[in-house]
């Protein structure tokens, strides 16, 4: 394989994909070399079956909004690569969701659920819905309508869908719901459901603790105590919100979080009550996080990230790209030494190159992230046998996994100098199980 020769091929037969585009070139710059050493991987074109998706599917979602107008949106849903298990990712409703970001998505999400130890094969879905102002009723449409469409497509062992931006556990109720209804079976077909209707505990706690059990890991390898270390997180979402939840039980001190509008810094750190705050504006009153810096008269700064503010650690967990070239000197030369993604792709590649540059500790998000999806695998374990394990099971399980991502990163991504290269790690050890798998199976 010649990485550019095929990522210029990729961006000749899909162009205008640049999300798409990004995920793919950082994925094969790190597995090349250990791919040419396979050369009947090439006889097999194995870099094109693994990049280009397996199917997608696309379609028109219409539904009616609260005023009686008939509004139409578009919904997705990739199936990436099936090698190892049912397609298994997240749907994403936002405004900006398009092809690009969804093939990224479901591109990543291949290897880091290959990462995850669980037969869990890689998709994603959305709509360019946007949640926004919209009432429950309106939620519920379209929820319904968008699974009226996408039910035909999944099942529990052909693809389950989750959550991700936009889709929490009310979306995921609507369209499991919606689902039953259509399909007229109760096996379980989507992760992230409610406990009450077969959903597992520490799920919605699942990216955010996984993040952190992660970055605990790397710490270890130099000896550093997460006590008392500042924290700069972004997002004030699902995985934000666990995120510090987290690092909060283990004394660490966050100093910031966001939303799309802007981000807040609180030099005191957001302790458990305030934090209580968060959930309650963010879950149920769905405000803005510009409220908890005119509740606790703290900073808040509008139309900006919090990569400026001094911090020893950072957990982007918002969106990709969030923190680009200038972000990451910033935050490094305000002596930040572990950054550790809750959200996809969160770095730009310009941002990625001064993380290793700087040696820092650097944990790619299909490492850290992936407690998510495993704790999905998890659900769809007990699902499978009619059973539903405590909070202390799964939570061990979770643990257990993150140290196992861990060790596949150490494995793979370890330099002669003993800088573990956490990007290459993870690239090439998600990217070999996939690689079996597949020439194991044929021709497909
Ligand atoms: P949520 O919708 O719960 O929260 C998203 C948060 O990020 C919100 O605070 C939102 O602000 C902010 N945000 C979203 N888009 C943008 C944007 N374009 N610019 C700035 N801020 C933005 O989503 P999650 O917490 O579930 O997801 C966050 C990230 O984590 C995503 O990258 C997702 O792919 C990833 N992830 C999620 C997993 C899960 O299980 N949920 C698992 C693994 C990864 P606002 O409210 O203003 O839109
Ligand atoms: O990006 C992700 O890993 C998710 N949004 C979770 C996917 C899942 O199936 O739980």
């Amino acid at each position: 394989m010649n990485a550019q020769k095929v990522i210029s091929d990729l961006k000749r037969r899909f162009p205008n994909e640049p999300e798409y585009h990004q995920a793919v070139a950082e994925v094969l710059s790190t597995i090349e070399e250990a791919y040419n050493e396979h050369p009947e991987f090439d006889r097999y074109n194995l870099i094109e079956r693994l990049c280009i998706p397996d199917r997608i599917f696309s379609f028109r979602v219409t539904w009616v909004d609260d005023k009686g107008q008939v509004q139409t949106n578009m919904g997705y849903r990739i199936q990436h690569n099936n090698a190892i298990g049912p397609y298994k990712g997240g749907i994403r409703f936002h405004s900006s969701v398009n092809l690009s970001i969804l093939k990224f998505l479901a591109f990543e999400q291949t290897f880091k659920n290959s990462l995850t130890t669980l037969p869990m094969g890689g998709g994603k879905g959305g709509s360019d819905f946007s949640p926004r102002g919209k009432s429950d009723g309106e939620i519920m449409r379209f929820c319904q309508a968008f699974v009226a469409e996408l039910w035909r497509h999944i099942g529990p062992q052909t693809d389950v869908p989750a959550g991700d931006i936009g889709v929490g556990g009310r979306e995921v109720g609507y369209m499991y719901g919606m689902y039953k209804k259509m399909a007229r079976e109760n096996t379980g077909t989507f992760t992230g459901k409610g406990l009450e209707f077969g959903g597992s505990l520490i799920r919605p706690e699942a990216t955010g603790y996984g993040n952190v059990y992660f970055l605990l890991e790397m710490l270890k390898t130099r000896n550093i105590d997460i006590k008392g270390k500042v924290v700069a997180v972004s997002g004030a979402g699902n995985v934000a919100q666990y995120t510090v939840e987290k690092l909060i039980s283990l004394g660490a001190k966050v100093i910031t979080m966001s939303d799309s509008d802007g981000y807040i810094y609180d030099p005191d750190g957001i302790d458990a009550e305030k934090l209580a705050y968060i959930f309650e504006l963010k879950n149920i009153y769905r405000g803005r996080i510009r409220e908890y810096a005119e509740k606790y008269g703290c900073k808040y700064v509008a139309g900006a990230r919090p990569w400026n503010e001094k911090c020893d650690i950072a957990m982007p967990s918002a969106t990709q790209n969030e923190i680009d070239g200038d972000d990451a000197r910033a935050l490094l030369a305000n002596g930040c030494f572990a950054v550790s993604e809750g959200a996809n792709m969160p770095s730009t590649p310009e941002a990625i190159e001064e993380f290793l540059k700087a040696k820092i500790l650097y944990a790619p998000g299909k490492a850290a992230n992936a407690g998510g999806v495993s704790v999905s695998g998890l659900e769809m374990t007990q699902n499978s046998i009619k059973l539903s394990w405590t909070k202390e099971e799964v939570d061990a399980r979770l643990k257990q996994i993150m140290f196992d991502i861990h060790t596949q990163c150490v494995k793979y991504g370890k330099q002669p100098d003993g800088y573990v290269n956490y990007v290459k790690g993870a690239n090439v050890a998600g990217f070999m199980k996939v690689a079996k798998a597949m020439m194991a199976q044929g021709i497909l």
